[in-house]
């Protein structure tokens, strides 16, 4: 049995917790702490402070390994451990929330810097509070073309399930992970 690394990443609140607990075979393994910031809690009672853990088979010979980052700066130097040895990265961004798109964006030269492996960015239609498009979100957080945008519900095992084939459609057409 061969395992895989993806890494799924994002602002605050963006949604990560929630797409791997939507997608996991395995109970997810979480380290959520209560959110003390003011500003936090009105949003969420919890954060990640180290990360999510979840688990899905491929086919009856690989097994994909899902690490969730926390999305608060302060916590950033999980972003370089868990991105060790992955071969994709996912960046989640709600679409309601453009005062985390800044973030979004210093996340997305982060991980672009940090490796070489593909990186698909998602946009989280989950709660939205109002809608952004695809063009919007590349314009905000100056995303080129050749970085996809998906659009996804991190609640719907579907839409989570679509963006994980895709993202390894992706890494297949860049090199030979799966030989
Ligand atoms: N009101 C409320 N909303 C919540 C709560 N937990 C999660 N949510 C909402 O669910 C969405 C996603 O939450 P998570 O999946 O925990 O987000 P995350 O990206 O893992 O967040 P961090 O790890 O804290 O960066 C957000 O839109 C939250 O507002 C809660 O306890 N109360
Ligand atoms: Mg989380």
């Amino acid at each position: 049995m061969k395992h895989y690394k993806v890494v799924v990443t994002g602002p605050f609140a963006a949604g990560k917790t929630t797409f791997i607990k939507t997608v996991t075979e395995i109970a997810p393994i979480q380290t959520e702490a209560k959110t003390t910031n003011n500003e936090e809690s009105q949003i969420k009672d919890s954060t990640t402070v180290a990360m999510d853990f979840g688990r899905i088979a491929i086919d009856e010979e690989n097994v994909l390994h899902i690490f969730g980052t926390p999305g608060q700066f302060r916590f950033n130097y999980m972003w370089s451990i868990l991105s060790k040895d992955a071969i994709g990265i996912i960046l989640i961004v709600d679409s309601g929330e453009r005062d985390q798109f800044e973030d979004a964006k210093d996340m997305l030269n982060f991980f672009r810097v940090k490796t070489d492996v593909p990186i698909v960015v998602v946009l989280n239609h989950f709660k939205e509070k109002s809608h952004t498009t695809e063009e919007e979100l590349r314009t905000f957080m100056n995303i080129p073309q050749k970085i996809l945008v998906i659009d996804c519900d991190a609640t719907g095992r579907e839409s989570v399930k679509n963006v994980l084939i895709t993202l390894l459609n992706l890494i297949i057409m860049q090199g030979d992970t799966f030989d």
